[in-house]
C-alpha cells in the first residue's frame, strides 16, 4: 500500500516512475505541521530500527543521530559528518509499525532521527514543496521491495564492470598506464579496468586528452583492450572557460551553462580553474552534455565515472572578491581589529559556500530555477545526460557509468562510488554498513575506494578491504595523489593480493547472477541480516555482517591485527574460507555466536543451510572466465537458479538466461 501526498508546489525530480494517485490529507501515521515548512514527526517505540537514507555515516540502523541531505563534496566521512555526496531522502521504520518514507524534495532536508530526543523521528525543511510517500508493508524488506518498484529499474552495467579495477589520482601518461597494466598482468593478479584521473585531459578540460601524453588515443585503447583491459576516464562537472575549446563554444553559444540571476552564466573554479556548469536540468541542454561523451566513444572508450557534481565549487569571482577586501583590510589594520583567523575562516569558507549556490540558476520549462532548491538533482542528472547519451550513442550496448553525487532516481542511469574515504579500519565497516542502506535507495552498483583514498594503506589493511570488496559489484582499488602507492604489486608477498582478487572471479558467476536478479526483479543484493531473518531476536543488532544474493553470508575481518571475528549465525550455515594455495576450506557451524579463524590470505563467507553457489575456475579477466565448468559449492542436493548473458546487451528478460543448477554429492 503507497499514499502519496502533495504539499504546495513540488519540482518534479522524476524519482518516482510511473503514476501513483495522490491522497488528500494527512500521512496515515505520524503528524505533519506545515506551518513553517515542513515538519513531520513520528513517535518511535522503543525497539524500532530504522533504515535508509542509501550513502551516509554511521550505522544500518540510522537511529540515535541526525543527518541531513544535501550534496556535499566532503573528504572527511566521520560519525559527525552530517552530508556527504548523496541525497536519498528513503528511510523504512520497522518495529511497532513497519512502513517506509520518501520526501521527494531537491532542496536541504534534515532527518532528526531520536537526535533531539530519542523517540522522536522528525523530518523537516524550509519549503513546504514536496511529494511525501508513505509505504505500508507486512516487513522493512518487503516495503523496500514496494518503494524499488516505484522508482523503476536499477542501471545494469556491463559484465566487465564485476572485474576489478586499480586506480589513482596521478597517472598520466601512457606510459603510468602501462606499468600498472604491467604490473597486474606479470604478477597474474586478475584486472579488468584501469581508471584514468583528471591528469589525462587537456588543462582539465572535459572530453579532451593531453596532447602531447596521448597522441593517438584510439591505438592505445586497442592496446589495451588486447590485453582484456578498458580505460575509464573521469568526467568533472565544470566545463573550462576557454574561448576556442569546443565544448565551452558550444554551451555558451546555445545558453546550456548555469545562469546568474542578470542571465550571464555563473563562474566558479574547480580543477581547470574558472567553469561553467552544464545546465543538466535543462532537457536540451541535457541532451548536449550528454552527446559530448561521444568524443570518447568514439574512440574506444566504453565507461566513465563523473565527479565533482555536487557540484564542488573551490570558489567563485565573487567570494574571491570578498576575501581579497578582507585580507587587505587585515594587512592594513593596525588595530587588531580583523582577526587572520577570520580571514582563515574566509578563505576555508570559499569552497563549497552556501552563497554560492544561491546564485545560480537553471531553466526548466522555461522556468529559472534558483539552484539551491533543487541543489541535490545535479549529480542525478549529469548522470542521466551521460546514460541518455550512451542510449542515443549504441540502444542496445552496456555502458559502464558511475558518479559521485547522486538522488534516488540516479539509480536508473549509472551506480555510485562512495568518494574519499579514507585508509582506515574503521571505513571498511562503513563500507559494509552503507552497502544494504544504498540497495534500498536502488544503488545497486557501488563500491568504495578499496585500500582507502586519503592517507596511507598498509599491506594488512588492503588485504582485508579486498576480501570485502570481493563481494561489492564495484570493485575498484584507488587512492589519491601524495598517498602511498597502493597498487597489489606494491607490496611484499604479491601472491596474497592474487590469490584474494582470483577468489573475486570465481565467485564472479555467483556475484553477476545475485546482482542481475536483484537488479531485474528490483531486489537487493546486498541486505541486513534482519531482512532475511525477522523472526530473530540478534539479527537486527547486528551490523557488521550482510546477507548478499539469495544464498550467502559474509562477515568481513575489519580489525587490525585480528587473526579472526566473533560470527552470529541465525541458522546452521557452511563457513567457507578460499585457501590460498586454492583449495576450499568447509565446515558446518551451528546456528549461533561463533568465533572464526581468518588469515590476512583467506577469503571468508558462509552459505545458508540447505543452498550451494557456482564457482569457477579464476581466470585474469572477465572475458577469459569459463562458464561450462562452473561447480557448486555448498550442501549436497541444493539447487541454484543462474542468470547469466553476453554481458554486454540488454536482453535482460529473455527467460533463457536463467538456468538451474543442482548439487548432486
Ligand atoms: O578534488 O579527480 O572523489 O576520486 O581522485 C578532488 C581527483 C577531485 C575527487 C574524487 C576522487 C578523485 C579526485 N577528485
Amino acid at each position: 500500500m503507497v499514499w502519496k501526498f502533495k504539499y504546495g508546489n513540488p519540482f518534479e525530480t522524476e524519482a518516482v516512475v510511473g503514476s501513483i494517485k495522490e491522497t488528500e490529507g494527512n500521512p496515515p501515521f505520524g503528524t505533519l505541521s506545515l506551518k513553517d515548512g515542513f515538519c513531520y514527526q513520528y513517535e518511535l517505540s522503543k525497539n524500532d530500527v530504522v533504515y535508509g537514507l542509501g550513502e551516509a555515516v554511521r550505522g544500518i540502523n540510522k537511529r540515535g543521530h541526525c543527518y541531513i541531505s544535501n550534496a556535499s563534496d566532503d573528504p572527511n566521512h566521520l560519525e559527525s559528518t552530517r552530508s556527504i555526496y548523496g541525497a536519498h531522502n528513503f528511510i523504512v521504520i520497522a518495529g511497532e509499525k513497519n512502513f517506509g518514507l520518501f520526501v521527494d524534495y531537491p532542496a536541504k532536508l534534515t532527518f532528526d532521527i531520536g537526535y533531539t530526543f530519542s523517540d522522536i523521528l522528525e523530518i523537516s525543511c524550509q519549503d513546504a514543496n514536496l511529494y511525501l510517500y508513505v509505504i505500508e508493508g507486512e516487513t522493512p524488506y518487503e516495503i523496500v521491495k514496494q518503494f524499488r518498484k516505484m522508482i523503476g529499474r536499477s542501471y545494469i552495467p556491463p559484465k566487465f564492470a564485476f572485474g576489478f579495477g586499480q586506480s589513482r589520482w596521478g597517472y598520466k601518461t601512457k606510459e603510468d598506464f602501462r606499468k600498472v597494466v604491467g604490473g597486474y598482468r606479470e604478477n597474474h593478479i586478475p584486472i579488468d579496468m584501469v581508471y584514468m584521473d583528471i591528469d589525462y585531459m587537456q588543462d582539465f578540460k572535459d572530453f579532451t586528452l593531453n596532447e602531447e601524453n596521448f597522441k593517438d588515443f584510439p591505438a592505445f585503447v586497442s592496446e589495451m583492450k588486447e590485453q582484456n583491459i578498458r580505460l575509464i576516464p573521469i568526467i568533472d562537472a565544470g566545463v573550462k572557460i576557454e574561448p576556442g575549446y569546443q565544448v565551452y563554444e558550444e554551451g555558451v553559444k546555445n545558453g546550456y551553462f548555469c545562469k546568474r540571476e542578470d542571465g550571464s552564466n555563473f563562474v566558479a573554479a574547480v580543477w581547470p580553474g574558472y567553469t561553467h556548469f552544464p545546465d543538466v536540468l535543462n532537457p536540451e541542454a541535457r541532451r548536449w552534455f550528454g552527446d559530448c561523451y561521444r568524443i570518447l566513444t568514439e574512440q574506444g572508450i566504453e565507461g566513465f565515472w563523473n565527479d565533482m557534481n555536487e557540484p564542488a565549487i573551490f570558489y567563485t569571482p565573487e567570494g574571491m572578491k570578498e576575501a581579497y577586501e578582507q585580507m587587505r583590510e587585515c594587512a592594513e589594520d593596525e588595530n587588531g581589529k580583523v582577526s587572520v583567523f577570520q580571514v582563515r575562516e574566509t578563505l576555508v569558507n570559499l569552497q563549497n559556500n552556501r552563497k554560492d549556490y544561491e546564485a545560480f540558476y537553471h531553466q526548466v520549462d522555461g522556468q529559472m530555477v534558483r539552484h539551491d532548491k533543487v541543489h541535490n538533482l545535479f549529480g542525478y542528472n549529469m548522470t542521466r545526460a551521460a546514460g541518455e547519451g550512451f542510449e542515443r550513442i549504441d540502444p542496445d550496448k552496456r555502458f559502464l557509468l558511475f558518479s559521485r553525487s547522486s538522488y534516488i532516481g540516479m539509480h536508473r542511469y549509472g551506480g555510485i562510488w562512495t568518494g574519499d574515504n579514507k585508509s582506515w579500519w574503521d571505513h571498511i565497516l562503513l563500507n559494509l554498513k552503507m552497502m544494504p542502506s544504498l540497495n534500498m535507495c536502488g544503488f545497486l552498483y557501488t563500491g568504495a575506494d578499496l585500500g582507502g583514498f586519503g592517507a596511507d594503506a598498509t599491506r594488512d589493511l588492503l588485504l582485508r578491504w579486498l576480501a570485502f570488496g570481493v563481494f561489492t559489484p564495484l570493485m575498484r582499488n584507488h587512492a589519491a595523489v601524495d598517498t602511498r602507492e597502493q597498487e597489489c604489486y606494491q607490496f611484499e608477498h604479491v601472491e596474497d593480493f592474487r590469490h584474494v582478487i582470483e577468489v573475486r572471479y570465481r565467485l564472479l558467476p555467483y556475484l553477476y547472477s545475485e546482482y542481475m536478479k536483484a537488479a531485474v526483479f528490483d531486489d537487493m543484493y546486498f541486505k541486513p541480516l534482519s531482512f532475511e531473518y525477522p523472526q530473530d531476536t540478534f539479527a537486527p543488532q547486528v551490523e557488521d555482517q550482510l546477507m548478499l544474493g539469495n544464498e550467502i553470508m559474509i562477515a568481513p575481518v575489519y580489525t587490525q591485527n585480528a587473526k579472526g571475528r566473533y560470527v552470529y549465525l541465525p541458522e546452521e550455515m557452511m563457513f567457507i574460507k578460499f585457501m590460498p594455495d586454492g583449495s576450499v576450506y568447509e565446515e558446518k557451524l551451528p546456528a549461533g555466536h561463533h568465533y572464526v579463524e581468518v588469515a590476512l590470505n583467506e577469503v571468508p563467507l558462509f552459505i545458508r543451510g540447505g543452498k550451494c553457489i557456482p564457482v569457477a575456475e579464476t581466470a585474469e579477466s572477465v572475458a577469459e572466465l569459463q562458464m561450462d565448468t562452473l561447480e557448486l559449492l555448498g550442501y549436497s542436493g541444493a539447487e541454484y537458479l543462474l542468470y547469466d548473458d553476453d554481458g554486454n546487451h540488454k536482453d535482460y528478460d529473455n527467460p533463457e538466461n536463467m538456468k538451474w543448477m543442482k548439487k548432486l554429492s
